[in-house]
């Protein structure tokens, strides 16, 4: 992508980030409006609706030629990552949106012919935007995030897993997800995919696996964990699909092989 061209689309996708952050803290008091979707635990609201039509009509109107694949389907359906598309997960984190308020965040990632250009993942009510432009480094509000740990001892980093991994699960054997649990110093469950991708972009968390995530939950966040020397794969250390749904593995780049080696190939079913 042309760099003249990719600062005006960040620079759009910027200013309605932070306006449907906006919108967000604005209504945050209000009653809500609860469906669910997949199951009875995954959400979505009116204002998850209506930041991803805010989103949409926005693109639509300045970007008629650009592709927008999105969570609550006021997207494409696309069928090729060719051109322009916009990656859009209005609230990530409905569940803590829902429950606390808080810890949710807009995900955006813009991606050119497949490959990730621009991410934005905001932190709506911390007020802190993490952002990226492939080659250009990734940011924390005005900060420029330093490279990831280049000598992170495995015994010490803290990973980020839910308690899925820990129970009887159909991708992998829970014991050896034990074993990793007790051989790393720490875990963390944040809730929301997006915000777990930040925290490794930030180096407050080493690395974050997760069993099944949509293209809108990981866009951005490859984009700008790529930046700081990170990789993200699938569980089984092969690329993403941005088209359908993957397993999930991003991690700092010293102790991705480990962890694939010793404990995901094993646990494998
Ligand atoms: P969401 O809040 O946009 O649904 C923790 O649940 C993380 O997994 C969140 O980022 C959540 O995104 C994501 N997730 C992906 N698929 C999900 C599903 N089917 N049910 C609940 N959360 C899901
Ligand atoms: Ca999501
Ligand atoms: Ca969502």
């Amino acid at each position: 992508m042309n760099t003249e061209v990719r600062e005006t689309i960040f620079q759009h996708a910027l200013e309605w980030v932070l306006e449907a952050g906006k919108m967000i803290k604005a209504h945050i008091n209000d009653p809500l409006t609860i469906d669910t979707k997949s199951n009875a635990n995954d959400l979505v609201t009116t204002m998850d609706r209506d930041i991803e039509a805010f989103f949409t009509s926005n693109i639509k109107q300045i970007f008629p030629d650009h592709f927008i694949l999105s969570e609550e389907g006021f997207g494409d359906q696309l069928d090729t990552m060719d051109g322009t598309v916009w990656i859009i997960d209005p609230i990530d984190g409905t569940m803590n949106f829902v429950h606390q308020k808080r810890n949710f965040a807009i995900s955006v990632g813009i991606y050119q012919d497949g490959i990730g250009e621009i991410g934005f993942i905001y932190n709506v009510m911390e007020d802190v935007l993490y952002s990226a432009k492939r080659g250009e480094g990734a940011y924390k509000g005005n900060k420029k995030l330093p490279a990831l740990n280049d000598n992170l001892n495995f015994h010490e980093s803290i990973i980020g897993l839910n308690h899925f991994w820990l129970c009887e699960n159909r991708l992998v054997d829970e014991r050896v997800m034990q074993q990793l649990v007790k051989d790393v110093r720490g875990t963390r469950t944040y809730g929301s995919a997006a915000l777990e991708f930040a925290s490794v972009a930030e180096g407050i968390l080493d690395g974050y696996l997760t069993l099944s995530l949509s293209p809108w939950d990981l866009a951005a966040g490859m984009v700008i964990v790529n930046e700081v020397g990170g990789m993200t794969t699938t569980i089984d250390g092969e690329k993403i699909n941005m088209l359908g749904n993957n397993s999930v593995f991003t991690c700092n780049s010293k102790i991705h092989q480990r962890i694939l080696e010793s404990y995901l190939q094993e646990a494998r079913k």
